[in-house]
């Protein structure tokens, strides 16, 4: 009987992964390429590339061992085809298969490509995930609003986690209210586990190194785990030591402190090295045996079944056209300081030097401060979105997309989130100790000393209150506004304006 090709994505690299339950060792061949149509479809920052491709090559030697056949092409390869289908045909003619086994990729493009692609591809559900897209579909289906708190009650329902009978432990599903402590003075955790780059990671980083330094990104030190084992130590040294404390400052920042007390497993996990059911059950074990507080467990739980999994349904139901949407019709460039972290607002250099290091950073930062800016000053949401896909080592659209474009810049209308997620500068202020180091003062409201974030809140709101104006929980803030006097309420909109042209010459703001 000929043979079928297996497909393994550089993100799928699960032992428990549907197309290789499929298949059968004894005739198929798998097939896993290093390309550049995936390398560089965005400038991918150089530690995801190396964290992948190295994390591919040894997903590779672990599946020779189990008894596989595999056809691994490097970048290198002079018979690179460059792209997935490319390589799937190049296989296809050396063995003679006539059909390929797939594990449905994570983003709309590869799918298409699959589907586009000569020989017939099989593909099945990526069965790694809690809820499928049926599942989804059918949660969704005839509700006028879909709310991520009333899809995690069925996961939780669904899983049993932190579960007593039918109820919630503790009596409450959501423990968020305790969970916005602001910046502590010091963190009694030393950050993410770091491993030695073996010989598989060097070769992988020199090659990196070569083809991929006018990206955005610095390689060294390489510290990720690139294989299973690794990444199970990681998620055990996060539970050990920062899970008890990771729900009390889960949005809080620090000027000195990158990971705080957060798990940075995003890019195992979703590259397959390990499961949410793993990390889940790791986390409610340390609840059970007391070495974490329910707030933490629920909150780290919540990230995982709820969030992660809403916001794959959102990105499956909605289409390829979602990274399109722009509901606010925002359409100012991506200014140049996200690649160079070259700005005077110290939030958001701090963000982007941590990003350029360490392909990271944590979700509060994400959300109120580079995405918060991108909102306030209307920045072209689809380049912020291809800048998200591009510099963490966590991204994918199916994840990366609904987080950008919905929850983030509401360019998504409200299918995300009920409200826009902006914040003036007080708000940085309070979570964290960034204003004590920055050139702008954060007390100022207006003028060119004035906390950009705080001007730019008010304008963005006035912008869009046609929008925005209704909206129960908007009122407060509209009502703040209007009761300042019409001078100051000028004041805030010409700041804005000045600093919004200030931004479009290129001055340094
Ligand atoms: P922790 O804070 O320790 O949380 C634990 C886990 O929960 C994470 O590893 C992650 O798997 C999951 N999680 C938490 N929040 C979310 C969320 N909103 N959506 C999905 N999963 C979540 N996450 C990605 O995995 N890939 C992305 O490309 C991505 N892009 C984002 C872009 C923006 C604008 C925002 C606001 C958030 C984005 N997130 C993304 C979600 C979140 O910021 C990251 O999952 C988190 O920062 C990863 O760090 P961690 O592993 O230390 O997470
Ligand atoms: C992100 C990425 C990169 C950088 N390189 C490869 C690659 O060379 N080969 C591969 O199979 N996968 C790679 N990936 C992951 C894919 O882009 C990912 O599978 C799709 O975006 C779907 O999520």
């Amino acid at each position: 009987m000929v043979g079928r090709l297996i497909l393994i994505l550089g993100d799928q690299l699960s032992d428990d992964l549907s197309a290789l339950r499929e298949g059968d060792p004894a005739r198929d061949t798998i097939v896993m390429a290093e390309v550049l149509g995936e390398a560089s479809y965005v400038p991918h920052h150089p530690k995801k590339i190396a964290f992948l491709f190295a994390a591919m090559r040894k997903f590779a030697t672990r599946l020779e061992g189990q008894g596989w056949r595999v056809a691994y092409t490097r970048l290198d390869d002079s018979e690179n085809t460059h792209s997935i289908p490319g390589d799937l045909i190049r296989r296809a003619a050396e063995t003679g298969a006539t059909e390929v086994l797939a594990t449905e990729p994570g983003e709309f493009r590869l799918i298409a490509a699959l589907e586009d692609c000569p020989i017939p591809v099989h593909q099945f559900p990526d069965g790694r995930f809690l809820c499928s897209h049926a599942e989804f579909d059918q949660w969704a289906e005839g509700r006028k609003e879909l709310r991520m708190e009333w899809f995690y009650r069925e996961m939780r329902r669904k899983t049993g986690l932190l579960m007593e009978g039918d109820q919630p432990a503790g009596g409450k599903w959501n423990y968020d209210h305790d969970n916005r402590k602001p910046a502590p003075g010091e963190i009694a955790f030393d950050g993410p586990l770091r491993f030695e780059p073996d010989a598989v990671t060097e070769e992988v980083l020199a090659l990196v190194e070569t083809r991929f330094s006018g990206n955005f990104g610095t390689l060294h030190p390489f510290w990720f785990a690139t294989d299973r084992a690794g990444a199970q130590k990681a998620l055990d040294h996060f539970i050990a030591h920062a899970l008890p404390r990771f729900g009390d400052f889960q949005d809080a920042m620090l000027d000195g402190n990158r990971f705080l007390y957060h798990s940075v497993i995003s890019m195992y996990l979703n590259a397959g090295l390990l499961g949410w059911r793993e990390i889940c059950e790791a986390a409610a074990a340390a609840h059970h045996a007391g070495h974490a507080p329910l707030n933490a467990v629920e909150g780290f739980i919540r990230q995982i079944i709820g969030w992660r999994e809403f916001m794959r349904g959102i990105y499956f139901r909605q289409g390829p056209d979602y990274t399109r949407m722009n509901t606010l019709g925002h359409d100012r460039d991506l200014p140049g300081f996200y690649w160079t972290g070259d700005t005077k607002m110290r939030c958001m250099s701090r963000a982007v030097e941590q990003t350029r290091d360490e392909a990271y950073a944590h979700h509060i930062q994400r959300l109120m401060v580079t995405g918060n800016f991108a909102l306030l000053a209307g920045i072209d949401p689809y380049q912020v979105h291809e800048w998200y896909l591009a510099v963490y080592a966590d991204a994918y659209e199916w994840v990366e997309a609904p987080n950008v474009i919905g929850m983030s810049q509401f360019a998504d209308g409200g299918i995300v989130g009920s409200k826009p997620y902006v914040s003036g500068g007080n708000y940085i202020n309070k979570m964290s100790d960034h204003c004590k180091h920055c050139a702008y003062e954060i007390g100022e409201k207006t003028g060119e000393k004035a906390c950009p974030f705080n001007y730019l809140y008010w304008a963005f709101l006035h912008r869009h209150r046609d929008r925005f104006g209704r909206n129960p929980r908007m009122a407060q803030m509209y009502r703040t506004w209007m009761k300042m006097s019409d001078d100051k309420r000028q004041a805030t909109l010409d700041s804005a304006d000045a600093f919004l042209a200030r931004l479009e010459r290129g001055d340094r703001v």
